[in-house]
Protein backbone atom coordinates (compact mmCIF):
# COMPACT_ATOMS: atom_id res chain seq x y z
CA UNK A 1 0.00 0.00 0.00
CA UNK A 2 2.48 2.79 -0.95
CA UNK A 3 1.69 5.92 -1.97
CA UNK A 4 2.94 8.34 -3.94
CA UNK A 5 0.94 11.15 -2.52
CA UNK A 6 3.88 13.56 -1.26
CA UNK A 7 1.94 14.52 1.37
CA UNK A 8 1.60 11.04 2.42
CA UNK A 9 5.16 10.38 1.84
CA UNK A 10 5.71 13.21 3.85
CA UNK A 11 3.34 12.19 6.70
CA UNK A 12 5.07 8.51 6.79
CA UNK A 13 8.72 10.24 7.12
CA UNK A 14 7.31 12.47 10.00
CA UNK A 15 6.08 9.67 11.64
CA UNK A 16 9.72 8.31 11.94
CA UNK A 17 8.45 4.35 10.48
CA UNK A 18 9.57 2.93 7.47
CA UNK A 19 6.26 1.87 5.57
CA UNK A 20 2.73 3.19 5.31
CA UNK A 21 1.52 0.62 7.15
CA UNK A 22 3.49 0.77 10.27
CA UNK A 23 3.04 4.41 10.43
CA UNK A 24 -0.98 3.62 9.96
CA UNK A 25 0.05 1.07 13.01
CA UNK A 26 1.25 3.37 15.13
CA UNK A 27 -1.25 6.41 14.50
CA UNK A 28 -3.82 3.66 15.10
CA UNK A 29 -2.28 3.05 18.17
CA UNK A 30 -1.91 6.90 19.64
CA UNK A 31 -5.44 7.23 18.17
CA UNK A 32 -7.09 4.84 20.18
CA UNK A 33 -5.36 5.80 23.29
CA UNK A 34 -6.09 9.40 23.00
CA UNK A 35 -9.83 8.73 22.22
CA UNK A 36 -9.83 7.12 25.50
CA UNK A 37 -8.43 10.52 26.99
CA UNK A 38 -10.75 13.06 28.17
CA UNK A 39 -11.98 16.13 25.96
CA UNK A 40 -12.41 19.22 28.11
CA UNK A 41 -15.18 21.34 27.27
CA UNK A 42 -15.30 24.72 28.69
CA UNK A 43 -18.44 26.53 29.11
CA UNK A 44 -17.54 30.46 28.77
CA UNK A 45 -19.28 33.95 28.48
CA UNK A 46 -20.87 37.04 30.00
CA UNK A 47 -21.06 36.83 33.48
CA UNK A 48 -24.85 35.46 34.81
CA UNK A 49 -25.60 34.80 31.41
CA UNK A 50 -26.42 31.26 32.88
CA UNK A 51 -23.70 29.10 32.28
CA UNK A 52 -23.34 27.35 35.95
CA UNK A 53 -27.21 26.35 35.62
CA UNK A 54 -26.88 25.46 31.85
CA UNK A 55 -24.05 23.14 33.56
CA UNK A 56 -26.55 21.51 36.31
CA UNK A 57 -29.62 21.26 33.55
CA UNK A 58 -26.92 19.37 31.75
CA UNK A 59 -26.16 16.88 34.57
CA UNK A 60 -29.95 16.78 35.22
CA UNK A 61 -29.68 18.57 38.21
CA UNK A 62 -31.91 21.39 40.02
CA UNK A 63 -29.40 24.35 41.41
CA UNK A 64 -29.78 23.39 45.11
CA UNK A 65 -29.04 19.95 44.63
CA UNK A 66 -25.81 18.60 46.50
CA UNK A 67 -22.88 19.62 44.23
CA UNK A 68 -24.88 21.34 41.43
CA UNK A 69 -22.82 24.42 40.66
CA UNK A 70 -23.37 27.42 42.65
CA UNK A 71 -25.63 30.04 40.29
CA UNK A 72 -27.39 33.29 41.67
CA UNK A 73 -27.74 36.93 40.76
CA UNK A 74 -24.77 38.03 41.90
CA UNK A 75 -20.97 36.34 40.79
CA UNK A 76 -20.76 32.76 42.07
CA UNK A 77 -18.10 30.89 39.88
CA UNK A 78 -14.81 32.34 40.94
CA UNK A 79 -12.69 29.52 39.41
CA UNK A 80 -12.61 27.01 36.40
CA UNK A 81 -14.43 24.16 37.98
CA UNK A 82 -14.86 20.71 36.34
CA UNK A 83 -17.89 18.26 36.12
CA UNK A 84 -18.11 15.05 34.78
CA UNK A 85 -20.66 14.52 31.88
CA UNK A 86 -23.24 12.59 32.79
CA UNK A 87 -23.72 10.23 30.59
CA UNK A 88 -20.64 10.51 28.26
CA UNK A 89 -17.08 8.75 29.36
CA UNK A 90 -13.96 11.07 29.35
CA UNK A 91 -16.15 14.51 28.71
CA UNK A 92 -15.35 17.12 31.38
CA UNK A 93 -17.59 20.43 31.19
CA UNK A 94 -15.57 23.26 32.50
CA UNK A 95 -17.65 25.92 34.06
CA UNK A 96 -15.80 29.37 33.56
CA UNK A 97 -15.98 32.14 35.39
CA UNK A 98 -18.02 34.69 33.31
CA UNK A 99 -16.59 37.34 31.13
CA UNK A 100 -16.51 40.74 31.79
CA UNK A 101 -17.14 40.85 35.73
CA UNK A 102 -14.59 43.37 38.03
CA UNK A 103 -12.96 39.77 39.30
CA UNK A 104 -12.54 38.82 35.34
CA UNK A 105 -12.10 41.57 33.14
CA UNK A 106 -12.09 40.78 29.39
CA UNK A 107 -8.22 41.73 28.92
CA UNK A 108 -7.03 39.19 31.45
CA UNK A 109 -9.90 36.75 31.08
CA UNK A 110 -7.92 34.44 28.53
CA UNK A 111 -5.05 33.97 30.91
CA UNK A 112 -6.98 33.66 33.89
CA UNK A 113 -9.23 30.95 32.94
CA UNK A 114 -6.29 29.71 30.74
CA UNK A 115 -8.75 29.26 28.20
CA UNK A 116 -5.77 27.79 25.57
CA UNK A 117 -5.98 24.74 27.81
CA UNK A 118 -9.52 23.41 26.60
CA UNK A 119 -10.22 21.37 23.50
CA UNK A 120 -13.99 22.65 23.02
CA UNK A 121 -16.11 25.77 23.81
CA UNK A 122 -19.68 26.26 24.31
CA UNK A 123 -20.44 30.27 24.50
CA UNK A 124 -23.35 31.29 26.58
CA UNK A 125 -25.32 34.63 25.96
CA UNK A 126 -28.53 35.66 27.05
CA UNK A 127 -28.92 39.16 25.59
CA UNK A 128 -27.81 40.46 22.10
CA UNK A 129 -25.26 39.94 20.86
CA UNK A 130 -21.74 41.74 22.21
CA UNK A 131 -18.41 42.51 22.03
CA UNK A 132 -17.00 39.78 24.30
CA UNK A 133 -19.07 36.84 22.31
CA UNK A 134 -16.96 38.20 18.96
CA UNK A 135 -13.68 37.99 21.04
CA UNK A 136 -14.17 34.51 22.66
CA UNK A 137 -15.06 33.26 19.38
CA UNK A 138 -12.20 34.63 17.34
CA UNK A 139 -9.83 33.43 19.81
CA UNK A 140 -11.71 30.07 19.70
CA UNK A 141 -10.93 30.56 16.25
CA UNK A 142 -7.26 31.64 16.24
CA UNK A 143 -6.47 27.75 18.35
CA UNK A 144 -8.07 25.87 15.31
CA UNK A 145 -10.56 25.03 17.85
CA UNK A 146 -14.49 24.62 17.47
CA UNK A 147 -17.79 26.06 19.39
CA UNK A 148 -21.36 26.00 19.89
CA UNK A 149 -23.44 28.92 20.65
CA UNK A 150 -26.36 28.54 22.78
CA UNK A 151 -28.10 31.73 23.37
CA UNK A 152 -30.10 31.05 27.06
CA UNK A 153 -33.09 32.19 28.80
CA UNK A 154 -34.87 32.68 25.64
CA UNK A 155 -38.24 31.81 27.77
CA UNK A 156 -37.42 35.75 29.08
CA UNK A 157 -37.59 37.05 25.34
CA UNK A 158 -40.46 35.00 24.58
CA UNK A 159 -42.69 36.53 27.38
CA UNK A 160 -41.31 39.87 26.85
CA UNK A 161 -42.12 39.49 23.02
CA UNK A 162 -46.00 38.49 24.09
CA UNK A 163 -47.40 41.36 25.09
CA UNK A 164 -46.81 42.79 21.61
CA UNK A 165 -49.57 42.04 19.03
CA UNK A 166 -49.37 39.88 16.54
CA UNK A 167 -47.11 37.84 18.80
CA UNK A 168 -45.76 34.16 16.83
CA UNK A 169 -43.12 32.70 18.73
CA UNK A 170 -41.53 30.54 15.72
CA UNK A 171 -41.02 34.34 14.19
CA UNK A 172 -39.39 35.53 17.46
CA UNK A 173 -37.36 32.02 17.60
CA UNK A 174 -36.40 32.45 14.21
CA UNK A 175 -35.61 35.64 14.22
CA UNK A 176 -33.42 35.41 17.34
CA UNK A 177 -31.62 32.41 15.66
CA UNK A 178 -31.00 34.33 12.53
CA UNK A 179 -29.30 36.86 14.28
CA UNK A 180 -26.59 35.24 16.20
CA UNK A 181 -25.67 32.90 12.98
CA UNK A 182 -25.52 36.37 11.38
CA UNK A 183 -23.00 37.69 13.76
CA UNK A 184 -21.09 34.41 13.97
CA UNK A 185 -21.23 33.53 10.07
CA UNK A 186 -17.44 35.00 10.07
CA UNK A 187 -16.60 33.55 13.25
CA UNK A 188 -16.67 30.17 12.76
CA UNK A 189 -20.87 29.83 11.66
CA UNK A 190 -20.88 27.47 14.43
CA UNK A 191 -23.97 25.57 15.68
CA UNK A 192 -26.61 27.50 17.26
CA UNK A 193 -29.22 26.14 20.46
CA UNK A 194 -31.69 28.48 21.81
CA UNK A 195 -32.47 27.10 25.76
CA UNK A 196 -34.10 27.83 28.94
CA UNK A 197 -32.34 26.04 31.73
CA UNK A 198 -35.65 26.68 33.55
CA UNK A 199 -37.76 25.13 30.38
CA UNK A 200 -35.73 22.25 29.43
CA UNK A 201 -38.71 20.33 27.29
CA UNK A 202 -39.04 23.50 25.12
CA UNK A 203 -36.66 25.03 22.62
CA UNK A 204 -33.24 23.54 21.82
CA UNK A 205 -32.17 21.90 24.79
CA UNK A 206 -32.95 18.32 23.77
CA UNK A 207 -31.53 18.94 20.45
CA UNK A 208 -28.38 20.22 22.25
CA UNK A 209 -27.66 17.42 24.15
CA UNK A 210 -28.52 15.04 21.92
CA UNK A 211 -26.12 17.01 19.01
CA UNK A 212 -22.98 16.80 21.73
CA UNK A 213 -23.54 13.41 22.38
CA UNK A 214 -23.43 12.60 18.86
CA UNK A 215 -20.30 14.81 17.63
CA UNK A 216 -17.86 14.05 20.91
CA UNK A 217 -15.68 11.73 18.71
CA UNK A 218 -15.72 14.41 15.87
CA UNK A 219 -14.71 16.73 18.91
CA UNK A 220 -12.28 14.31 19.97
CA UNK A 221 -10.83 13.60 16.78
CA UNK A 222 -10.12 17.84 15.83
CA UNK A 223 -8.53 17.50 19.50
CA UNK A 224 -6.53 14.87 18.60
CA UNK A 225 -5.37 16.65 15.60
CA UNK A 226 -4.26 20.13 17.15
CA UNK A 227 -2.41 18.24 20.04
CA UNK A 228 -0.24 15.98 17.96
CA UNK A 229 0.60 17.63 14.79
CA UNK A 230 2.84 14.68 13.62
CA UNK A 231 -0.45 13.03 13.47
CA UNK A 232 -1.17 14.41 9.85
CA UNK A 233 -4.47 14.39 8.59
CA UNK A 234 -3.71 12.03 5.84
CA UNK A 235 -2.41 9.51 8.09
CA UNK A 236 -5.85 9.80 10.22
CA UNK A 237 -7.73 9.48 6.59
CA UNK A 238 -6.45 6.00 6.72
CA UNK A 239 -7.90 5.26 10.64
CA UNK A 240 -11.84 6.40 10.10
N1 LIG B 1 -35.05 33.23 33.23
C1 LIG B 1 -33.95 32.49 33.23
N2 LIG B 1 -33.02 32.72 34.18
C2 LIG B 1 -31.91 31.95 34.17
C3 LIG B 1 -31.71 30.91 33.20
N3 LIG B 1 -30.50 30.35 33.45
C4 LIG B 1 -30.00 30.98 34.52
N4 LIG B 1 -30.84 31.94 34.97
C5 LIG B 1 -30.64 32.84 36.12
O1 LIG B 1 -29.61 33.78 35.79
C6 LIG B 1 -28.83 34.06 36.94
C7 LIG B 1 -27.36 33.76 36.63
O2 LIG B 1 -27.23 32.37 36.40
P1 LIG B 1 -25.84 31.59 36.58
O3 LIG B 1 -26.08 30.21 36.09
O4 LIG B 1 -25.31 31.78 37.96
O5 LIG B 1 -24.94 32.42 35.53
P2 LIG B 1 -23.36 32.36 35.26
O6 LIG B 1 -22.76 33.53 35.95
O7 LIG B 1 -23.22 32.49 33.77
O8 LIG B 1 -22.86 31.04 35.76
C8 LIG B 1 -29.38 33.20 38.07
O9 LIG B 1 -30.24 34.00 38.84
C9 LIG B 1 -30.14 32.10 37.36
O10 LIG B 1 -31.20 31.58 38.11
C10 LIG B 1 -32.73 30.69 32.22
O11 LIG B 1 -32.64 29.84 31.33
N5 LIG B 1 -33.83 31.51 32.30
MG1 LIG C 1 -21.38 30.62 37.12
Amino acid sequence: MESQDPAVVEAVKASGESTLEKAIAKAKETFDQLMNVSLNIAVTGKTGSGKSSFINALRGLNDEDDGAAPTGVTETTMEPTMYEHPAVPNVKIWDLPGIGSPNFKANKYLKDVKFHTYDFFIILNSERFMENDVMLAKEIKKQNKNFYFVRSKIENDILAEQRKKGFDEQNILCKIRKDCQKNLKELGDPKVFLISSFELEKYDFKIFQNTLEEEVPDHKRSALQQAWPVCSSHIIMYLL
